[in-house]
C-alpha cells in the first residue's frame, strides 16, 4: 500500500440520503435495471492518462500537481501503478484504459520503449489478477512526442508511419496480453494545420492503410476485442480527418472496413463537432457502428476539450437512452477520459471527481431505463411514423417515380401537418428526472 490515499476510505452505496462525501447516491452497483445490474450496464473505467500523468499544465501555466510518481524511471511508473490500482479498488471502477505513453518511461529507442511497456505490462498482469479490475481498452500515444508533431500514420515522412505502426503493433501485443476488450485509435494529430503543405489524397490513403494493418493485425493474432476509432473534429490540428461519426462510416466504407471497426464517442468531441452526444450515438446505432463511449464533457462557453468530469444528469439521461436503444455495450463500457481542474490539488479530488461522475451517470442511466421501460416516448416515436408500417407505405420505398405521381393523383393524395409535439416530450423526458 502507498500512503497517497491514506484515510479515504473504500467508496459504498448508501443511497440518497447520505451525507458522506465518500458514498454513492445512486450508483448501486448490484442494482438490477432492466434485467441487468447496473455495473453491467455501465462498465465503468477510470483512465490512467488524466488522472496520473497529466502534471496540471494549461497554456499559461505548468505542472501544478506534485505526485510523487513524477519522474521517468521504472520505479515512478511501478509507483504510478500502484496509486492507480488503489484508486480503481476505492472507486470499484471494473475497468481501466491506458495509452503506452502514460504508463512507461519514455526510452532513448523504440526498442528501449518497447522493454519499458512490456515490463510494465507484467506489473499491471500482476496487480490485475489480485484485485480483479479488468482492461477495457488500450492504445498508443501518437500525438504527444515531437516526431508526432505532422501526424503519425498521415505524416509525410514515411520514417513517421513506421515507428507509429510499430507503436500500434506493441500497443495491441500489451492489449492483447491484458486481456484488453478493446483496442482504440485516436487520431491524435490525424489532420492538418494548412491546406498549403497537405496532400490530403495521400494522408487519407495513408491513414486507410493504417487502419488496414490494424485489422489485419486483429485477425492474425486472434485478438476478440474490438478496433474502435474515437472521432474527433478539431484539437489538436485545425481539421481533424475523423471529425465525427458521419466522416468515419464514410472512411471505414471507402476503405471497405465498416464490418471491422466501430467508435468510441466522446459526449465532448460531440459538442465540439456541433452536435449533441446523443446524435452521435443514435447515428453510431443506426449505421451499425456503435462500440465504447468516453464520458466526459467540455465547458460550454470555453470551446475547447476540457475534458471535465460528468455532472450534467439531464443530459446523460438522453445519452443512455440511446446506448440502452442500442442494446447497451457490448465490449464498450463508459471511460472517464476526465481530468481534474488544475486547482484541486488533493488527492481526495480525484476521488470525488470520480464519484461524482459515476453518481451523475447511474441516475441518468436509471432515468434512461425508466423512460424506456415506461415506453411513452418510443410510443410517440411509433405513432408519428405509422403510416411507413401500411401496405402502401411500405410499396413506396420500392416503387418509382411515374407510377407515385399517378397515384397521388389518381387517389387525390394531399398531405396534412401533423405536430411534432416536441414540447410534450420533452416534458415527458423530465419526469424521469
Ligand atoms: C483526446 C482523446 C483521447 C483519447 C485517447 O481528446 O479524447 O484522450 O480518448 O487517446
Ligand atoms: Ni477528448
Ligand atoms: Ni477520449
Amino acid at each position: 500500500m502507498t500512503d497517497f490515499f491514506k484515510g479515504i476510505p473504500a467508496v459504498k452505496y448508501e443511497g440518497t440520503a447520505s451525507d458522506n462525501d465518500f458514498a454513492f447516491r445512486h450508483y448501486n452497483p448490484d442494482e438490477v435495471v432492466m434485467g441487468k445490474a447496473l455495473k453491467d450496464h455501465l462498465r465503468f473505467a477510470a483512465a490512467y492518462w488524466h488522472s496520473f500523468a497529466w502534471p496540471g499544465g494549461d497554456p499559461f501555466g505548468g505542472q501544478t500537481f506534485d505526485r510523487p510518481w513524477f519522474g521517468d524511471s521504472m520505479d515512478a511508473a511501478r509507483l504510478k501503478a500502484d496509486v492507480a490500482f488503489e484508486m480503481f479498488q476505492i472507486l470499484g471502477v471494473p475497468y481501466f484504459c491506458f495509452h503506452d505513453a502514460d504508463v512507461r518511461p519514455e526510452g532513448a529507442t523504440f526498442a528501449e520503449n518497447t522493454k519499458n511497456l512490456e515490463q510494465i505490462v507484467d506489473y499491471f498482469g500482476e496487480k490485475m489478477d489480485a484485485t480483479g479490475v479488468k482492461l477495457l481498452w488500450g492504445t498508443a500515444n501518437l500525438f504527444s512526442h515531437k516526431r508526432f508533431m505532422s501526424g503519425a500514420a498521415t505524416n509525410p515522412d514515411p520514417d513517421v508511419f513506421a515507428y507509429s505502426a510499430a507503436t500500434i503493433k506493441t500497443c495491441m501485443d500489451a492489449t492483447m496480453k491484458l486481456g484488453g476488450e478493446n483496442y482504440v485509435l485516436w487520431g491524435g494529430r490525424e489532420g492538418y494545420e494548412t491546406l498549403l503543405n497537405t496532400d490530403m489524397g495521400r494522408e487519407r490513403q495513408q491513414a486507410g492503410a493504417m487502419l488496414q494493418m490494424v485489422v489485419d493485425y486483429k485477425h492474425k493474432t486472434g485478438f476478440k476485442g474490438a478496433i474502435l476509432i474515437e472521432p474527433k473534429p478539431q484539437e489538436p490540428t485545425k481539421h481533424q480527418y475523423d471529425y465525427d461519426v458521419a466522416t468515419v462510416y464514410g472512411f471505414l466504407k471507402d476503405f471497405g472496413l465498416e464490418g471491422e471497426v466501430q467508435v468510441n464517442i466522446e459526449q465532448g468531441h460531440a459538442i465540439l463537432a456541433g452536435h449533441s452526444f446523443e446524435h452521435e450515438l443514435a447515428l453510431a446505432r443506426e449505421l451499425g457502428i456503435f462500440g465504447s463511449i468516453d464520458m466526459n464533457r467540455n465547458d460550454y462557453q470555453s470551446g475547447w476539450d476540457t475534458d471535465q468530469f460528468p455532472n450534467n444528469v439531464p443530459e446523460m439521461a438522453l445519452a443512455y437512452y440511446e446506448v440502452l436503444r442500442a442494446g447497451g455495450f457490448t465490449t464498450g463500457g463508459t471511460n472517464f477520459d476526465a481530468k481534474l481542474r488544475r486547482q484541486s490539488l488533493d488527492p481526495e479530488d480525484l476521488i470525488l471527481a470520480h464519484v461524482g461522475g459515476m453518481d451523475a451517470c447511474a441516475a441518468g442511466l436509471k432515468a434512461a431505463a425508466a423512460m424506456l421501460e415506461d415506453g411513452k416516448l418510443e410510443a410517440a416515436r411509433d405513432a408519428r411514423y405509422a403510416g411507413w408500417d401500411t401496405v402502401a407505405g411500405k410499396a413506396l420505398l420500392s416503387s418509382d417515380l411515374d407510377s407515385i405521381a399517378a397515384k397521388v393523383v389518381a387517389d387525390g393524395i394531399d398531405p396534412q401537418p401533423r405536430s411534432g409535439r416536441q414540447e410534450r416530450l420533452e416534458n415527458v423526458v423530465n419526469r424521469y428526472l
